[in-house]
């Protein structure tokens, strides 16, 4: 396994670049603002750090030891995203507080691997 250490205590499990948006917080509908984010799997969380400047990093570890949010997968929802969106390969999370995000990859191999990955970890959750 990859370690990101010091950024990163646990283990990653998938990083890479993604667009996302968040379409609601606690509950409540946000408007959307697609952005590019560096998007890491780790542990029980999904962490978000802003996008990288210059070329795209080499190793799977943020520029920037601070993220900008991090999702805790415990009790998450993810499904695709069909009627929320006018574009392809976006998938849909919703967390416990009610947080949910927009995430999508112009390649649909990319964003498969990202939804077998964290749909993985909230099944692992739900089994403990
Ligand atoms: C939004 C923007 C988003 C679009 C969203 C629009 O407009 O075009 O890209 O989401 O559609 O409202 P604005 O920039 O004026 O906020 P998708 O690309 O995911 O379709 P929506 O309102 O149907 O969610």
């Amino acid at each position: 396994p990859l370690h990101c250490a010091p950024a990163l205590p646990t283990e990653v499990q998938r990083a890479g670049l993604l667009n996302k948006t968040k379409i609601a917080e606690g509950g409540r509908k946000l408007r959307k603002s697609w952005g590019v984010s560096w998007v890491v799997l780790a542990g029980n969380s999904l962490i978000f750090y802003k996008e990288p400047k210059g070329p795209a990093p080499a190793a799977w570890c943020p520029t920037s030891t601070r993220p900008e949010s991090s999702v805790d997968l415990r009790g998450a929802a993810l499904d695709w995203a069909r009627e929320l969106s006018s574009k392809k390969n976006v998938i849909h999370l919703r967390t416990v507080p009610g947080n949910e995000f927009l995430l999508h990859s112009d390649q649909e191999a990319t964003i498969q691997e990202w939804a077998l990955a964290i749909a993985g970890v909230i099944q692992r959750l739900d089994l403990e």
